[in-house]
């Protein structure tokens, strides 16, 4: 009691300071962005930010990592990353090449600061040398770090025992390394980590993909007696060896809040699309990496890419499958949002981050179209025997709420407007050129079953031209549903 009287006693007063930078002076706890002078409102992103926010990006010559890392330098953060150029390496391994052409590292990071005076402290480093990593941490002491170290291609990790354990051992122990370093060395940094959509698999009873965490009032009911599972790590179901190097290291970043007060968003992206964003569009030096064969190549990258070359656009399966998709410039929005907004201490959260879900024979016929009526192309489609195994019809519901409601992202980008900005940058010569060099590694070779034979062709056919039916995709964002059909499966 004594206590308490103390405490209300108006000569004692709590105050705190600013661990980042005490000289700011004491304020009262109850201080808000609006008030912080650390704090900036910042128009074009239409959030608060940290002023010079250091931010470490983990594989930063990658796709995602070098674009974000120009995204956040343009809005003034302060860049450090790492890479061991594990991407160039495997490409290289398939005989292929980036079908964008990238700069080397060195030039990168000095058209950075020619163009947008973007100063970026770079390490070869790979994530796995624990040593070396944790004297960057040391020096840099970074108050977010985006992880996008991980080797993200799930043919690759399906080829042989070789390939699948190099993708779990970089991607599982990568991360499950980095956690300890984080807690020895920056626990009150935040770790955005780079999940992915497909850790859930695609539900037969179409169980809506929560996002990674049961709600509250979610129930179990059995046997007829109920259970709560408010709270929970929803199933996973991963579709190649890949994505369960993703589950584990959801896991582990679970734990790791939980065992010592590590704060984690865990991002659960969808497969993402395109080549446009402001920054890296400055200079051609600064374009970001792009990738067409079997291994690296994401669904409409090739399809674009094919559509390009004159091959038929390589639909596997049936073509019914649905998955979740994200412009480049929007997905970069999204991680800005979550780098702005820190989790709290001990918070392990997920995200689904998507902005459309779509049938694969859905985005073949997109393509096709801003191919054939805006390009003068003639763009086919072939199914081919699907190399993987995956439900071919399955109903598909996503929730992607936290993204736009609590995090204020809204998408930019329809599908077809960034397809457009695809093919206006790969049809230019010296481009189209490369996509030629590159033509023998974009058939599918890597097959989940473990046989060594390509697939064959089941029929090519003119866009357009196959029936829309069977199960129709929902998005649920918490504001409309995107696409909202009644979920059944009609007669193809
Ligand atoms: N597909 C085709 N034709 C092709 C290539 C792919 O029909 O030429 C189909 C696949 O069968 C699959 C879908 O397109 O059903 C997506 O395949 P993908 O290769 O574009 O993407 P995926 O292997 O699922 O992996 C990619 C990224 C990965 C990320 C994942 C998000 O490589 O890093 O985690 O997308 S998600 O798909 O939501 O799991």
């Amino acid at each position: 009691m004594e206590k308490v009287k103390e405490l209300k006693d108006p000569e004692y007063v709590i105050m705190i300071e600013c661990a980042r930078r005490p000289e700011l002076g004491h304020f009262e706890p109850t201080i808000s962005f609006e008030q912080c002078t650390e704090w900036e409102y910042r128009d074009e992103i239409n959030c608060y930010l940290l002023k010079d926010m250091r931010v470490m990006i983990l594989g930063i010559d990658g796709y995602l990592g070098w674009t974000l890392a120009l995204r956040l330098g343009r809005l003034g953060c302060k860049i450090s990353g790492i890479d061991n150029y594990f991407r160039r390496d495997c490409v290289k391994e398939k005989g292929a090449l980036s079908i964008v052409p990238i700069a080397s590292i060195d030039e990168r990071l000095q058209t950075a600061q020619e163009v947008l005076g973007i100063d970026i402290t770079f390490r070869e480093i790979d994530i796995l040398d624990r040593q070396k990593l944790g004297e960057f941490l040391k020096e840099m002491k970074p108050e977010a770090i985006v992880h996008y170290a991980e080797c993200p291609s799930a043919p690759y990790s399906m080829v042989d025992c070789d390939h699948a354990i190099k993708v779990q051992y970089n991607n599982v122990i990568g991360t499950l390394g980095l956690l300890f370093l984080m807690k020895e060395m920056v626990p009150e940094t935040s770790l955005i980590k780079l999940g992915t959509l497909g850790e859930f698999g695609s539900p037969l009873t179409g169980r809506p993909l929560f996002e990674g965490i049961f709600p509250a009032d979610a129930v179990l009911n059995y046997g007829g007696r109920e259970w709560s599972l408010g709270g929970e790590l929803t199933p996973r179901d991963p579709v190649s060896f890949y994505h369960v190097s993703k589950v584990q290291d959801t896991f582990n970043v679970y734990e790791a809040c939980k065992y010592w007060w590590l704060r984690s968003y865990d991002v659960m992206q969808g497969v993402i699309y395109g080549v446009h964003t402001d920054e890296i569009a400055a200079d051609q030096r600064l374009r970001t990496r792009l990738d067409a064969d079997e291994w690296f190549g994401t669904v409409v990258n090739r399809f674009v890419i094919q559509g390009i070359l004159g091959l038929p656009l390589t639909v596997y399966g049936q073509g019914e499958q649905i998955r979740g998709f994200i412009a480049l410039d929007d997905a970069m929005q999204c991680m800005v949002r979550l780098i702005a907004s820190p989790p709290e201490p001990g918070q392990y959260d997920v995200v689904n981050q998507v902005s459309g879900l779509y049938k694969i024979k859905k985005l073949a016929d997109t393509v096709a179209k801003v191919g054939n009526e805006r390009f003068g192309l003639n763009v086919r489609i072939q199914r081919v025997e699907n190399p993987r195994v995956e439900a071919d019809f399955h109903p598909f519901e996503v929730i992607s709420k936290k993204l736009p409601k609590t995090f204020g992202f809204a998408p930019k980008l329809s599908l077809e407007e960034e397809i457009t900005n695809m093919f206006t940058l790969l049809t230019q010569p010296h481009i189209k050129k490369r996509i030629e060099e590159t033509a023998h590694v974009f058939w599918p070779v890597t097959r989940w079953d473990g046989e060594k034979r390509e697939s064959e062709v089941i029929e090519v056919y003119a866009p357009g031209t196959k029936q829309n039916g069977g199960f129709q995709p929902q998005l649920d964002t918490g504001k409309e549903l995107v696409v909202k059909e009644t979920q059944k499966r009609v007669k193809q």
